[in-house]
């Protein structure tokens, strides 16, 4: 993902589905990874869609996973908790890779969701994240 958007400029769509079919999209105009050393740091900017921006708290940090923690909390790790990858900050207003999950989650947060558009407590039916060049 870093070399790829590394080279020109890539929009990101993101679509979205509840349990109930609905749909809504977020879209960035600007949209990269980061290299490694910079632990694959996420820009996400020129948002517009019917989703909200879920990703502008995420906006400039590193992803983290479970083994390697690069979030905004200092006094953990946010993956001990949402268990998923995810650029986390403190920690998430947005994780597509949360526990999937056909009804409530199990525990707090700890769904797929997007929380401008369901709420953070609602775990989505499906998420699609797909990269194009412009
Ligand atoms: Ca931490």
């Amino acid at each position: 993902m870093h070399s790829l958007t590394s080279h020109g400029q890539y929009e990101m769509r993101i679509d979205l589905t509840d349990f109930e079919r609905n749909q809504a999209f977020a879209k960035y105009k600007d949209f990269k990874i980061g290299a490694e050393s910079s632990k694959f740091k996420l820009t996400a900017n020129g948002y517009y869609g019917t989703a909200g921006n879920s990703l502008k708290h995420h906006n400039g940090i590193s992803f983290s996973t479970r083994d390697n923690d690069n979030d905004s909390s200092p006094s953990g790790s946010c993956t001990d908790y949402f268990l998923g990858g995810w650029w986390y900050n403190l920690c998430a207003t947005s994780n597509l890779n949360g526990v999937y999950f056909i009804r409530a989650p199990d525990k707090e947060y700890r769904g797929v969701y997007w929380r401008t558009w369901k709420g953070m407590n609602y775990s989505l039916k499906n998420s699609v994240m797909m990269l194009r060049r412009l």
